[in-house]
């Protein structure tokens, strides 16, 4: 794949820095240099040369690298200009280069070019944007891992499973005299279940990097004066939200991102549900149901002292999303003491905490890390995201109808086919099997210049 076009762009963020780099890919990146430089730099070498103007004034002078392609990130020719990291340099390196024929890069557009050279694979592609928001130490290293490649290899080890199942069922079906026997050989069963537990593992893998890259996001939803923005603080570890024993307190929506070891939490502190609060309060309500909806969870704080049944909870029930769960953190346990707090069997989970002491804190951690299925992985993790979480979702159901039709119909063509469309699933994972529309939204969410 060849682009006739020449893209530029400053790579380095919009601001002051030491050093600011312009990066040029495309066919005309050698003639663009040779123009602004006097000469075409030497392959590869850092060589100190004047960045010139139309009018041959230097703009700036620093080192610049050619990248002869196809040994370049893009795979095409590539140019970097490493001058003063100010905006107003950087600004005028870029329209220089478009003066001169070059067009700006879009979002994503380099690593995008990388991609259709088949410089990277697409988990690879992602993982270089999963490396640069990465939130945590965690998250970087899994970024970094997938950008290395484990996390294709697995795609990788699992399509081939896939097609070697395929295989032997087709196999089958060219010998149609022995077909049906051979469907109902134990053998076939038994080699459907392997690549089962080989997804369940992918699957599992996936799951945990999907969670160190996204993480979830839990509202603190109750009654106003339950505890829930001293909650809020006590999980941040500093006052985002104001506290005061006054009910209504909180009426907009506050956010918090935190991490617990790795992994990613965004904590939303709402406005207290109650009847009889004035209009702004009415319109915080209305946010923090809205918020609700979205959530992985939401924590109905309760306060103990109060309300050691958990009534409020009762009483609320019906007007919380019926799809999201719910974790009742019983706080204030600091005043409840010798109070029985109701327990039950059935219901949602309970935690006893005191956002004034932090007991049980700790336990709540740890509660919201087991709810997600979150486990710090040995050897490393991977980072994913939802759309292979996806892929592999459809793929192992194609799978699972092809078992089925196995076992139910004993029709060869149909297990083929189902599982032609479970490889086919598990390429678009690393893009061997794409829709330009697919490679818009994900190269769309990359910065420029990358
Ligand atoms: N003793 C005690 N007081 C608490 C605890 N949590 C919150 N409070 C107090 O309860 C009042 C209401 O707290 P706040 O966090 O604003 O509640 P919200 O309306 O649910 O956000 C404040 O005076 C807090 O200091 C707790 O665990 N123990
Ligand atoms: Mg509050």
């Amino acid at each position: 794949m060849t682009h006739t076009d020449t893209i530029v762009a400053a790579a380095t963020p919009p601001g002051r820095g030491g050093v600011g780099i312009v990066r040029l890919s495309g066919p005309k990146a050698p003639e663009l240099a040779a123009v602004m430089l006097g000469e075409l730099p030497r392959a590869r070498y850092a060589t100190f040369a004047p960045f010139l103007d139309a009018r041959q004034e230097p703009i700036d002078a620093g080192l610049a690298l050619f990248f002869p392609a196809p040994h370049s990130y893009t795979g095409e020719h590539v140019l970097e200009l490493h001058g003063h990291g100010g905006p107003l340099v950087m600004e005028a390196l870029v329209s220089r280069a478009v003066e001169l024929g070059a067009r700006r890069a879009q979002p994503g557009e380099f690593t995008q070019r990388a991609f259709l050279n088949d410089k990277l694979d697409l988990v690879q592609a992602e993982a270089i944007a999963d490396l640069i928001d990465a939130g945590s130490q965690e998250a970087a290293r899994a970024a970094m891992r997938s950008l290395r490649g484990e996390f294709s290899a697995m795609v990788r080890g699992l399509t081939e499973a896939v097609i070697e199942l395929r295989t032997y069922v087709e196999a089958a079906i060219d010998f149609p005299e022995e077909e049906i026997d051979f469907l109902a050989d134990r053998e076939l069963a038994e080699r459907f279940q392997a690549v089962r537990d080989h997804f369940d593992g992918v699957a599992d893998s996936a799951r945990q990097g999907r969670l160190l890259r996204e993480g979830m996001t839990v509202v603190i939803a109750g009654r106003p004066n339950a505890g829930k923005s001293s909650l809020l603080n006590r999980l941040a570890g500093y006052d985002a939200a104001i506290v005061t024993p006054i009910a209504g307190t909180t009426r907009d929506v506050v956010r918090e991102r935190i991490s617990i070891d790795g992994m990613p939490l965004h904590v939303l502190d709402t406005a207290g549900l109650r009847a009889g609060g004035d209009l702004v309060e009415e319109e915080g309500m209305r946010r923090a149901q809205a918020e609700m909806l979205r959530a992985d969870r939401v924590l109905f704080v309760i306060d103990a002292a109060q309300d050691p049944a958990g009534s409020a909870f009762r009483e609320e029930h019906a007007r919380l999303p019926a799809e999201v769960p719910v974790t009742l953190v019983f706080n204030k346990c600091d005043l409840a003491v010798g109070l029985p707090v109701a327990d039950t069997v059935t219901g949602p989970p309970r935690i006893t905490m005191s956002a004034a002491t932090c007991q049980g804190l700790a336990g709540l951690r740890a509660h919201l890390k087991l709810c997600m299925g979150y486990q710090t992985v040995e050897g490393g993790a991977i980072s994913a995201r939802r759309r292979h979480l996806d892929a592999l979702a459809r793929a192992r159901q194609h799978t699972e109808h092809a078992a089925r039709q196995l076992t139910e119909a004993r029709g060869g063509e149909l297990v083929a086919e189902e599982l032609r469309a479970a490889q086919q699933a598990l390429n678009e994972i690393t893009g061997e099997f794409t829709s330009d529309d697919l490679l818009g939204r994900i190269f769309a969410g990359f910065c420029i210049g990358k």
